[in-house]
């Protein structure tokens, strides 16, 4: 079996309810790019990559295409069956841009699953279950307003709720956690996600306000030196995410004792593959960690489910999907949905997701 074609399909995903407000940046719609591997025999399979806007991390939509136009001619004529090869072409071609490529690793692996009759998370190594816990994340906004949200979300099911802060005063932000802690019962898990909008003082200060309940602080400061330059003084547990860029980013922060778990982004690390290497770098050291991505469609929230259920579940922190906040789905049947805070994990082969193409329309891009 030989790759004979790669397709690129662009889309918007309006935000439903939005705009989606964080820290440093407000999302409005998101340009999502699809690709479809095609093999001689007709087998096919789906990837994904949808970067939450341009600011977020240092990824871009125009950014995923012009790197997909780099690495996608090098896959031709390769076997799809091979995506540890097909990861060296990529790598051969373009240096880095490990989210674009990730939309082609994962279309390599729902190849493969639809070829072996397998789903993904079977050739992951297994699914620990069938059913795995979602969490809501809130934009930024009013005190008021977000304890009034994570109060209807934690009575939907959800079983952790991260908030977002930053951008504005820390008094602002140390009144919404203290609103919403009075609002949700314990046991529902706190997480107060700053991405990166804190200073190390602010984040001092908000944990000292915030000591008297639980909370883990998600990618407090900007960077893992930062971040450990104030550890010492948090009276709560951290998380990083935007700084676990890759397997090398995160042994450097687990070499610095910089945190107590990991928030993951699926086409951020590089893909199925690279978050499995994680996953089990994770597992060695008895890190929790989510499985997420940026944003994305049906194809991301599918992959990120299937890494997730392979993950042990006490070290699965959640699974982050964009769906709540998206109208519709690419497949209208099988597609990624959350029921009372918990996610099915998908039961057909390869991700378990079949699309019409024709909903993309016509393809911006052919190769091969
Ligand atoms: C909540 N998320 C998973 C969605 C946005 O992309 C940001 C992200 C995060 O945890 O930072
Ligand atoms: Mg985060």
């Amino acid at each position: 079996m030989r790759i004979s074609t790669i397709e690129v399909y662009q889309r918007d995903l309006p935000v439903a309810g939005g705009p989606y407000r964080m820290a440093s940046t407000s999302v409005d719609a998101l340009d999502t790019t699809i690709v479809r591997i095609i093999a001689d025999n007709g087998l096919i399979g789906w990837g994904e990559t949808c970067p939450v806007g341009p600011v977020y991390q240092p990824h871009h939509a125009g950014g995923a295409r012009a790197a997909l136009a780099e690495v996608a001619p090098g896959l031709i004529g390769l076997d799809p069956l091979g995506i540890e090869p097909a990861r060296e072409a990529m790598d051969e071609r373009l240096n880095g841009h490990g989210y674009a490529k990730a939309a082609l690793d994962m279309a390599l692996w729902d190849l493969a699953g639809r070829h072996y009759g397998a789903r993904v998370c079977d050739l992951l190594g297994g699914a620990r279950r069938e059913r795995v816990p979602s969490y809501y994340a809130t934009g930024v906004s009013e005190p008021a307003e977000t304890a009034r949200i994570a109060a209807d979300k934690a009575a939907e099911g959800f079983t952790r709720l991260q908030i977002k802060l930053g951008g504005r005063p820390v008094e602002a932000d140390i009144e919404t956690l203290h609103a919403i802690a009075d609002a949700v019962p314990r046991g529902v898990r706190l997480v107060a996600d700053a991405n990166r909008g804190w200073t190390a003082r602010d984040a001092q200060l908000i944990s000292n306000a915030c000591a008297g309940f639980p909370l883990t602080l998600e990618q407090p400061c900007s960077t893992i030196e930062e971040t450990v330059s104030i550890r010492s003084q948090l009276r709560h547990p951290v998380f990083l995410d935007e700084s676990a860029e890759d397997l090398p980013a995160v042994l450097r922060a687990i070499t610095a004792n910089a945190c107590e778990g990991f928030g993951l982004k699926l086409t951020r690390v590089g893909g199925i593959g690279a978050l499995r290497a994680i996953r089990d770098v994770c597992a060695a050291r008895s890190l929790p960690h989510t499985c997420d991505d940026a944003w994305g469609g049906d194809i991301v929230a599918a992959a990120c489910v299937h890494v997730a259920a392979t993950v042990s579940p006490a070290l699965l922190d959640g699974v982050w999907i964009a769906a709540p906040w998206i109208d519709g789905h690419y497949d209208a049947e099988r597609g990624i949905a959350i029921r009372d805070g918990f996610i099915d994990v998908p039961t057909g082969a390869g991700l378990g997701i079949e699309i019409d193409p024709a909903i993309f329309g016509e393809p911006i891009a052919v190769y091969g």
